[in-house]
């Protein structure tokens, strides 16, 4: 048997749909998902098989002008999954069309992929009427010479087979990269800390979700097969602890037990949680918060 494996780079705007679209391909939850923009920090690997073929999807935090260091720390993320990748996957949403975040990305991604075939996928067909998307695919393929276009529905699943098989016949020849049963390349501490980030990010408004981090700073097994995680969030000012523990601790208490239920899923066991709140000041500037997310600290120089 020949067997197949690669990398696939799925790169956007944020809210492209990136995270969704992985989670799906591995047919399970990986990366975290939430209506707001910037949710993905560092470059998640899942993994999916599609025949003989193992297709490694990165998926990678949305490009789009950074301003803080830890954004600019994510947008180089994002485009160093695009350089590693055997094939990259520029996803745009269909009822944004290009809009001028799509036509910065496309101003550099010649120049960044540096010869790598670039597939189009248009997303969320499901939001808009399907003769609109004729139009908008002949747009895009001219202003930059994609070697295939999908149109697919990342949360439906329309057209995400085609692609999956597609990029199955794409991937070099070579033995898989990972064993057969491995959905996912991110240490279990850090998906877990990646849950309960998700669970506050949906919960708490406007900024406050980008001022804040989530290390797994203990792990437990125990004899009865349950685990212990003990969970710091980090904030970057005494009013946003407020905020987070809420009245007589209520919010930061909603949100322990939402995690707490996709972690028992997620591990398949019972979970005791624990997070604590600490006040850092500094915490965007630094360096060990960053390696925590799996982001390069000196990215972010800017
Ligand atoms: N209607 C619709 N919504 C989608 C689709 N794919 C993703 N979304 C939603 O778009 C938002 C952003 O998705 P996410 O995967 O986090 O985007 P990312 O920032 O590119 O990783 C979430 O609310 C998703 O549920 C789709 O195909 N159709
Ligand atoms: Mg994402």
């Amino acid at each position: 048997m020949t067997t197949r494996a690669g990398f696939v780079a799925l790169i956007g705007e944020p809210n492209a749909g990136k995270s969704t679209l992985l989670n799906r391909m591995v047919g399970a939850k990986v990366s975290i998902v939430t209506h707001k923009v910037q949710t993905t920090r560092a470059r998640i690997r899942g993994v999916a098989m599609e025949g003989d073929a193992q297709i490694v999807f990165v998926d990678t935090p949305g490009l789009f002008r950074p301003r803080r260091r830890l954004d600019r720390a994510m947008v180089a993320a994002a485009w160093g999954g695009a350089a590693d990748a055997d094939v990259v996957v520029l996803m745009v949403e269909a009822h944004r069309g290009v809009t001028s975040g799509v036509q910065e990305i496309l101003a550099t991604l010649a120049d960044r992929v540096a010869g790598r075939p670039v597939a189009l996928a248009i997303n969320k067909i499901d939001r808009v009427e399907a003769s609109a998307l004729l139009g908008l695919s002949k747009d895009l393929n001219d202003r930059f010479p994609f070697v295939r276009t999908f149109m697919i529905s990342a949360e439906k699943g329309y057209g995400v087979d085609d692609l999956r098989e597609w990029l199955a016949t794409m991937m070099p020849e070579g033995p898989w990269l990972y064993p057969e049963d491995q959905i996912a390349d991110l240490p279990l501490r850090m998906i877990a800390a990646e849950i309960t980030r998700e669970k506050l990010t949906l919960r708490l408004h406007e900024e406050l979700p980008y001022q804040l981090t989530v290390e797994t700073e203990g792990w437990e097994e125990r004899k009865d097969g349950s685990v212990r995680i003990d969970q710091i969030v980090y904030v970057a000012r005494d009013g946003h602890k407020g905020i987070l523990l809420g009245h007589k601790g209520e919010t930061i208490k909603v949100i322990g037990q939402l995690a707490r239920a996709e972690l028992e899923t997620f591990l398949d066991r019972r979970v005791h949680l624990f997070l604590q709140v600490k006040v850092r000041p500094n915490w965007l500037e630094e360096a060990e918060r960053y390696s925590e997310m799996g982001l390069d600290f000196s990215d972010g120089n800017g």
